[in-house]
Order: C-alpha cells, then structure tokens, then sequence
C-alpha cells in the first residue's frame, strides 16, 4: 500500500517538473522527442540519420541518456550539433528533473528540434512525461513481430512507431505487416514508419513528418 502511495508521489512530482519543461520549451520555440526503445534498436543511428537529414533545415540539439557511459554523446557530437550526455548510475530512465539539468548546458543554443534518447529500455521510461512534445517508440524487427502486443504500455503513451533494420527482414521471420498490425491494433492512432539506418530506406518519410510537426 505504502509503495503505491509512494509511486504516485514521484509521478506526480515528475509530471509538475515535466510540465515546467515543456512551458520553457515552447516558450523557446523548441519541439521535442522522448525516442524510447529496449537496448540497441537503433536510437542513436536515427538520430545519426535524423540529423543528416535536417540539420540544414532546422536547428537540432541531443540529450541522451545512457547508464554508464558516453558513447552516444560523442557519436553524436561527430555532427556537430550540441549534444549533452546524462550518465543514470544505474537508473533505468530519464525523468523531468534530469532533463531539465540538461537542458540548462545548452539553453543559450538556438534550438528548433531537441531530440531526447532515453536509456535503452522498453517498459520504465513509457511512464515518465520528460515534458517532451511527442515519444516515439523505435523497435526493430530482430525484436519479434509480437512485441507491442507484449509491451503494450509505450505503444499507447507514443506519437509514432518506428521499425527499425528493416534490411534485416530477409534474414528473420518477423513479419513486417505483423508487427505493425499489432502496433495499431494497441494504439489504432499511431503513426507507423519503416527504416533501415544502412540502407536509409524510410528515412526520408520520417525526417518529413517529423519536420512537419516541428513546424505546425
Ligand atoms: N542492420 C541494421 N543494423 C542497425 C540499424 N540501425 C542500427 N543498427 C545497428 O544496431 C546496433 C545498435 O544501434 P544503436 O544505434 O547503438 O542502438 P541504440 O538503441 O542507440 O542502443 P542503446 O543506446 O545502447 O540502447 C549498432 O550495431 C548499429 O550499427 C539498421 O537499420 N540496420
Ligand atoms: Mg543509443
């Protein structure tokens, strides 16, 4: 019982830092994504691949999350775009108060887009509001066509879903079609891309609509 109440508490302590957030954001002119997927799906290369394919439309800036180390900073920080990496500790997802300390190293930046990267986890991070614009679940197809009947909770909370190494389809048994189907048939109202960061098949249909919503 005390745990629940306790839960609760840092939820709602979370949502009111969140929401201070996405005040100063759109006060800043900024959009932002909370990009969410289990380890290794393929966060950092979309936005690797994001980045190729906007930076000269729009002004971009990264906060990633990783538990231990930098790594994803500084593949990032190769575009040169500012970029700033939270280290968890061990923590299994970004919260509102450690995006709100990020942000103030790159708040004199003229930013149009902020892409956050959450830790790579698939359940934890789905309940925590960053005061982001959008979450956008990634998953790719290694994964298995069944996982967003699986772990159903992101797929509600997000904007849009992204299957990631599509290239890899060949390979696998996972069926395209499948794992999309499943997606809608949680969230009928999610917006579902297809891509290969190798190939760079999909990107372009994801960098538009993406643009599109920083824009509207
Ligand atoms: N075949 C294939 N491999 C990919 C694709 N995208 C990423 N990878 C590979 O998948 C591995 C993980 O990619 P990352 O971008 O580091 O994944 P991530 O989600 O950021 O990982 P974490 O931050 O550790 O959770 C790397 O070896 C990438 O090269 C893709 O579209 N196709
Ligand atoms: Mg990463």
């Amino acid at each position: 019982m005390s745990l629940i109440t306790i839960e609760k508490k840092v939820l709602e302590a979370n949502n009111s830092i969140a929401d201070e957030n996405r005040s100063k954001f759109k006060e800043k002119g900024i959009f932002s994504i909370n990009l969410i997927s289990s380890p290794g799906s393929g966060k950092t290369s979309l936005v690797e691949q994001t980045i190729i394919h906007l930076k000269d439309k729009m002004k971009i800036a990264v906060i990633t999350g990783d538990i231990q180390t930098n790594l994803d900073a500084e593949r990032i920080d190769k575009f040169g775009v500012p970029v700033v990496q939270i280290i968890t500790n061990g923590g299994c997802h970004l919260d509102a108060s450690l995006v709100r300390n990020a942000y103030k190293e790159i708040e004199n930046e003229d930013i149009e887009l902020l892409i956050i990267e959450n830790v790579g986890n698939l359940v934890c991070p789905s309940e925590y509001d960053l005061g982001e614009n959008h979450k956008i679940c990634v998953m790719s197809v290694t994964e298995g066509d069944d996982k967003p009947l699986k772990y159903p909770l992101i797929f509600h909370h997000s904007e849009a879903f992204v299957i990631n190494k599509i290239d890899l389809i060949p390979y696998l048994k996972c069926s395209l079609d499948e794992m999309r189907n499943n997606a809608v048939k949680v969230n009928p109202k999610l917006k579902v891309f297809s891509t290969s960061c190798y190939s760079c098949e999909g990107m372009d249909e994801w960098t538009k609509w993406l643009f599109h919503q920083c824009r509207m």
